[in-house]
């Protein structure tokens, strides 16, 4: 079978999509790649794996060729905070990474996901059950490339006819991978201060209400968009997917109900506030479950119980070593 490469596999979804992949189609099925060096004991992401910069084009020719790659997941990137800090940089990795990768589908014949986000809204866009199909002028410079990117998908699509397929991923959280530099990241952080100090600075304001998933439903929509009968995809840039529509305050309170004493305060980073504040407040995914048969499993609830007690034994495992 055609391999699968994954560019940018040591972030905080590829640490899952990895092994998730692996286990679907095979451990050496699956080439893991990234721009940093596989660190040791990193089972997630072990061979095969590869350095590759996905800002250079003949790195990936090289890796498309040698293993004979038919399905590239392209999740090299930078994310909002860290894009914002760094501008120029966002816009060649997210922006050349993905024409990149785009321009070697086309050559090899590959199908490509593409990761939009959440942030390919802007403060012109409803900010409640955002639609599928609405304004996007994202005032963010990764809201830029991710406009800009399931445009791309849209036009090799139909252009080229390359089997482009995304989603509008919101914010993801996880205890496998720490995430990378994203406004979301708060949502994660709170669950590790829980379990080791019992409470929580918060860099976004208690109200700030944004469309949150765990992690194994986004890895789950991931395989199940790629493995869908292309014929019922009527969108090739992105699908809007969500799981809850949480405030920082909500998920305290249920984690609060699982760690007794757990207290959060507030210390509101303007940056980070200024970009949650112009996403939506919650989508509307109704496409992706009418074409592809999305289905998350995960609520706030059901997620808190089973992220506690992953990090609980994680942590334990840690301290024990
Ligand atoms: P992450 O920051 O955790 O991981 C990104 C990885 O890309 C890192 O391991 C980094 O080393 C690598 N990378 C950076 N520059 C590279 C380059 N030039 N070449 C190759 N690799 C490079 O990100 P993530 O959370 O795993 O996100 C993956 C994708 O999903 C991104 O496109 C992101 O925008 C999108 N997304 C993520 C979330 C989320 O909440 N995690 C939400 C919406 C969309
Ligand atoms: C971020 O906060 O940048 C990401 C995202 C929602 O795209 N988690």
């Amino acid at each position: 079978m055609p391999t699968i490469l994954v560019t940018g596999a040591l972030g905080q979804i590829g640490a899952e999509l990895v092994p998730a992949l692996r286990a679907r189609h095979g451990a050496d099925n699956v080439i893991a790649t990234d721009l940093k060096v596989l660190p040791p004991g990193g089972a997630a992401a072990a061979a095969p794996y590869g350095h590759l910069d996905c800002t250079e084009p003949h790195q990936l020719h090289e890796a498309v060729r040698r293993y004979d790659v038919g399905t590239i997941y392209h999740l090299a990137a930078l994310l909002s905070a860290s894009a914002e800090a760094a501008p120029q940089l966002a816009w060649s990795v997210n922006m050349s990474g993905l024409y990149n990768v785009l321009e070697v589908a086309r050559g090899y014949g590959c199908q490509v996901f593409f990761p939009s986000s959440i942030g390919a809204f802007g403060p012109t866009t409803p900010r409640d059950a955002t639609p599928q199909v609405t304004v996007q002028r994202p005032t963010t410079i990764y809201g830029v490339t991710k406009v800009a990117g399931e445009l791309l998908c849209d036009y090799y699509a139909h252009r080229f006819g390359i089997d482009t397929r995304g989603l509008r991923l919101p914010g993801l959280i996880s205890y496998v991978a720490a995430p990378g530099g994203g406004t979301t990241d708060y949502a994660v952080e709170m669950f590790y201060h829980a379990v080791r100090y019992g409470r929580y600075t918060c860099f976004l304001s208690a109200e700030t209400r944004l469309d949150m998933m765990y992690m194994p439903d986004a890895i789950g929509a991931m395989m199940d968009l790629m493995a869908a009968d292309s014929g019922s995809l009527r969108y090739r840039n992105a699908y809007n997917v969500t799981a809850m529509s949480v405030t920082p305050a909500e998920i305290a309170a249920a984690i609060a109900r699982q760690v007794p004493g757990f207290a959060v305060d507030y210390e509101v980073d303007p940056v980070r506030q200024a970009i949650a504040d112009s996403w939506p407040r919650s989508l509307d995914d109704s496409a992706a479950h009418a074409d592809w048969g999305f289905a998350p499993r995960y609520d706030l609830e059901a997620m808190t119980t089973d992220m506690l007690a992953r990090l609980r034994s994680k942590l334990a495992a840690a301290r024990s070593r």
